[in-house]
């Protein structure tokens, strides 16, 4: 080990570390992120905490990010252990894999979410048509005031689901439902203190029992679903006329056959669909179920919201892509609710590739690396009161829509959101659909506290809600 101390001695600066709880102590119980934004104070924007023997460099502000992830790019381009989740997935899969396996699942993943060569229809009608399930499941409840969490989850997923699976599932398909809590019970369990505890002493955790232990089981539960719908798009498959991301992916494995070196195999293929099924799910369904709660705290936010679709779109039909750059406003209340829901306020964790030097520091090739989102999303410097929900963060003062280049609730980088297109289109068609269709309204007195994300860990959500979608 005085070898090992030798390497990590020009780390970044940083709390000394106990022995095998590492900075443990530094961070506030159930409030990883907020600690790690006291640690910036005290460190500055890069410093070093130990999840217990293992050092993680933690990266703060858009600046420290934007130079660890495009200026240095290619130094930074591995992912990070997850240690809730890697026992199980065993770095397969393409948020979870490294090199040559990332590269080949990440080129095809994009390609294929890009539409090449999986039937006719697009994304985009793929997203419209769950909108109008929606509003008819939505318009079902005669505006009795609901807890939206699944209905949304369900939406959500089911866009996932034509896009991977071929086919939606019916609001009233409890079986279904019963699978998607699977997901909403893990991102909880990742974000709960003993999922944080897990990711930062795995080698005391693994032994405790706790909570932190049901995700291998509720991973286990979802691969048999996974499994089986793979067994049904074998028995059926004709590779002339793919389906789905499955049919696509069993094509690329027959392509494959004779290359010693192909990633396109059935582990890939299992533990691929299992991602996106939940990454296509937990995040946009957060975000929407976050911005109708902000909503519910702004109603004359709701009311220029509805006035720009009724002027843009009006009534008579269904809201589509194009229609985003003539709204301004409605652009711009999206990206703030991005920026201030916050979904992964820690992002994934990156790794570096080899030995390296940033900022003066050498980093030892595979240190973990966080670079956080939350301080880019909450940065000062390019958010003015950054604490406050406010649309004009995203308006010039002639009500144009500005960009801002430390908008990155998606990353930035090699290893980009593979899913931002999607998301963006389905945060888009999802919320001026319904509000379109709907007032929302509440009995509940929402306070500013009430709005704000709650900080937990790997992720943020809303509290727990009821609203009522009275018809236009
Ligand atoms: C990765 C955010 C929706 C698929 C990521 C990362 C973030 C993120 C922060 C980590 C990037 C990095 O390592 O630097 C979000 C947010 C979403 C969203 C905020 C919605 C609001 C989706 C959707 C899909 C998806 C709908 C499914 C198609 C992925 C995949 C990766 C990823 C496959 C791994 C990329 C890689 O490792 O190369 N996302 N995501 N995401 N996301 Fe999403
Ligand atoms: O499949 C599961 O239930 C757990 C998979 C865990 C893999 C890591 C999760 C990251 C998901 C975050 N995400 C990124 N884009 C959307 C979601």
């Amino acid at each position: 080990t005085w070898d090992k101390m030798y390497r990590w001695r020009n780390l970044p600066p940083g709390p000394t570390p106990l022995p095998v709880i590492g900075s443990l102590l530094h961070i506030k119980h159930g409030e990883l992120v907020k600690s790690l934004n006291q640690l910036r104070e005290k460190y500055g924007s890069i410093y070093t905490l130990y999840f217990g023997s293992r050092p993680v460099v933690i990266l703060t502000g858009y600046e420290m990010v934007k130079g660890a992830l495009i200026d240095q790019g290619d130094d930074f381009v591995n992912r990070g252990r997850i240690p809730t989740v890697d026992r199980f997935f065993k770095a397969h899969g393409m948020i979870l894999s490294n090199g040559e396996r990332w590269k080949q699942l990440r080129r095809f993943t994009l390609m294929t979410l890009r539409n090449f060569g999986m039937g006719k229809r697009s994304m985009e009608e793929r997203v419209q048509e769950e909108a109008q399930f929606l509003i008819q499941e939505l318009k079902s409840y005669k505006q009795s005031a609901v807890n939206p969490t699944n209905i949304l989850v369900q939406a959500v997923s089911n866009v996932i689901c034509s896009i991977v699976f071929g086919n939606r599932f019916e609001y009233d398909n409890l079986k279904f439902l019963k699978l998607l809590n699977l997901f909403n019970e893990t991102f909880q369990l990742m974000g709960s203190t003993w999922g944080q505890m897990h990711d930062m002493i795995p080698e005391v955790m693994d032994h405790v029992p706790g909570p932190h232990q049901r995700i291998n089981k509720l991973l286990d539960e979802l691969m048999v679903f996974v499994n089986e719908r793979v067994k049904m798009n074998q028995k059926s498959f004709d590779p002339g006329t793919p389906r789905d991301f499955i049919d696509c992916f069993m094509i690329k494995m027959n392509q494959e056959k004779q290359n010693p070196n192909s990633e396109f195999n059935t582990k890939n293929l299992l533990l691929s669909v299992l991602q996106l099924f939940f990454a296509g799910t937990e995040t946009v369904s957060g975000t929407l179920r976050h911005g109708f709660l902000i909503l519910l705290r702004y109603p004359e936010i709701q009311e220029k919201l509805h006035e720009e679709i009724a002027h843009v779109i009006g009534d008579n039909r269904s809201p589509n892509i194009e229609d985003r750059s003539k709204m301004p406003y409605t652009d711009a209340v999206i990206h703030e609710i991005q920026r201030f829901s916050d979904v992964l306020p820690l992002n994934l964790p990156h790794s570096t590739v080899k030995d390296i030097t940033f900022h003066g520091y050498t980093i030892p090739k595979g240190t973990d690396v966080y670079p956080l989102l939350y301080c880019a999303l909450r940065d000062p410097n390019y958010f003015p009161n950054p604490n406050e929900f406010n649309p004009g963060h995203f308006l010039d003062k002639d009500g144009k829509f500005k960009k801002e280049d430390a908008f990155i609730p998606f990353s930035t980088g090699k290893r980009i959101c593979a899913g931002e297109g999607l998301a963006k289109m389905e945060l888009f068609l999802f919320f001026t659909t319904i509000i379109q269709n709907f007032k929302l309204a509440t009995k509940m007195h929402l306070t500013d506290a009430d709005i704000s994300p709650k900080m937990t860990g790997f992720s943020n959500v809303p509290i727990p809600y009821e609203v009522s979608f009275i018809s236009r």
